[in-house]
């Protein structure tokens, strides 16, 4: 194996391991990974180079099926590399895309913190759920601005990324306060608002986010309480399918003790889907839209690729 491939399935292996998480950082860190590979990659042949491009896409793409901005990032990275005729010309093609890609994805984050904010009101507690870099940045804003007086954060097992925000939002000078998932029900209750990221929205307007999303969604419909989505344009997915993730057993229960629940299968679903019509708005670098009109905002995104350009995945 060379050594360009190593350090790309240094990348895949921490993504599937859940070292590097969250969609929008695994989609970065794709597009990185890939800009690392062209320029590292050496011969001479360009449709040599353009099969490696995409085999080492297709590994990417392999380490977490339901995030679609994984899907999206090696799409925009890799995109127009047919259209090159020499090696030089694709590398300086997959640095520049993934150059762009990455500079509109952090841009993304600041705009929809801007947007977001204003829809939290003045003295909001706000509940959210899971670790999504997108909502924790506009709780942030929010807070800054005196519209949020408190924070409550689901625990999101079994990975208990609840301790990662909470850490954050306490850090950040924000009143925390952190329950199991099982009190969402309760908790909403106390909450003026939830804003949640989202690892995939579909072209009817479903979220696909952390598993419990949808019972914080449904819980807060019941309650009252809007229900606000953050999430870059690349979060939207083109895809009829979506894959729901399911990782190993025992990450819910210690695989060293079977003889505690004897013959008990043990399902660890990684995320679930929330209906359109749970959702208040979604906030998109682009602006604050509601479920339904999410087809413009992949027509968009997509607009300018060929049909080759959005299937080889
Ligand atoms: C993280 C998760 C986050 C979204 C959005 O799941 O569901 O809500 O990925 O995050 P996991 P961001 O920990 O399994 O990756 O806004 O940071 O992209």
């Amino acid at each position: 194996m060379d050594r360009s491939w190593i350090r790309l399935e240094d990348t895949a292996e921490a993504i599937s391991a859940m070292r590097i998480r969250g969609a929008a950082r695994i989609g970065r860190s794709a597009s990185e990974a890939l800009a690392e590979y062209a320029s590292s990659w050496e011969g001479e042949d360009p449709k040599e180079l353009v099969s490696d491009l995409r085999r080492a896409g297709r590994r990417l793409h392999s380490t977490r099926p339901t995030a679609v901005s994984l899907r999206n990032a090696i799409l925009l990275t890799l995109a127009g590399i047919d259209g090159c005729d020499s090696v030089d010309a694709i590398k300086e093609m997959v640095v520049k895309g993934s150059n762009g890609f990455l500079t509109s994805a952090e841009e993304a984050v600041g705009r929809i913190a801007l947007l977001a904010k204003a829809r939290i009101p003045f003295g909001s507690v706000v509940i959210t759920h899971c670790n999504s870099n997108a909502a924790l940045t506009a709780i942030e804003a929010a807070f800054t601005d005196g519209r949020v007086k408190g924070a409550i954060c689901t625990e999101s097992r079994p990975w208990r990324q609840g301790h990662v925000t909470s850490r954050r939002l306490a850090a950040g000078g924000i009143p925390t306060t952190m329950v199991v998932d099982s009190a969402i029900g309760l908790a909403v209750r106390m909450a003026d608002v939830a804003v949640v990221g989202a690892d995939t929205v579909t072209s009817d307007g479903t979220l696909y986010n952390k598993i419990g999303t949808s019972l914080l969604a449904l819980a807060a419909k019941d309650a009252g309480v809007p229900f606000i989505v953050c999430a870059e344009t690349f979060k939207f997915s083109n895809m009829a399918d979506v894959t729901v993730e399911e990782r190993s057993p025992s990450e819910v229960a210690d695989p060293l003790r079977p003889e505690d629940l004897p013959g008990v299968r043990l399902y660890n679903p990684v995320f679930d889907y929330t209906d359109r019509s749970l959702i208040d708005c979604i906030v998109t670098e682009k602006g604050v839209i509601s479920p339904d009109m999410a087809p413009s905002i992949i027509k968009d995104m997509f607009g300018d690729l060929s049909d080759e350009e959005l299937n080889w995945l």
